[in-house]
């Protein structure tokens, strides 16, 4: 027997928001010189795309949260990138 009702969140989607997945290609895709990691002007010119009003903060508590080897980079082949796309996640950024 199948229920006729649906809860009612199912007729109020909430926004999208940004994939891990679409976060980071978004990211990947701020490397502007190609040299496989993002700078912090690169990392705020990304999350200032995102919708971020915060972009040069948050640019930089993410490259403080992300940068496993302080080398004031987000080194795009490793963990400092996971780190970096769970950072923004957890931000909420919404798909505009
Ligand atoms: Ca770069
Ligand atoms: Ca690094």
């Amino acid at each position: 027997m199948v229920l006729n009702y649906l809860p009612h969140t199912h007729r109020d989607p909430p926004q999208p928001e940004w994939s891990i997945e679409q976060l980071t290609e978004v990211f990947k895709s701020f490397d502007r010189d190609k040299d496989g990691q993002l700078s912090k002007a690169e990392l705020r010119a990304a999350f200032n795309y995102l919708g971020s009003r915060f972009g040069y903060g948050r640019g930089r508590i993410a490259c403080y949260k992300a940068d496993n080897n302080k080398d004031g980079l987000i080194n795009l082949h490793n963990d400092e990138l996971t780190i970096l796309v769970k950072y923004a996640y957890s931000c909420g950024y919404k798909v505009v």
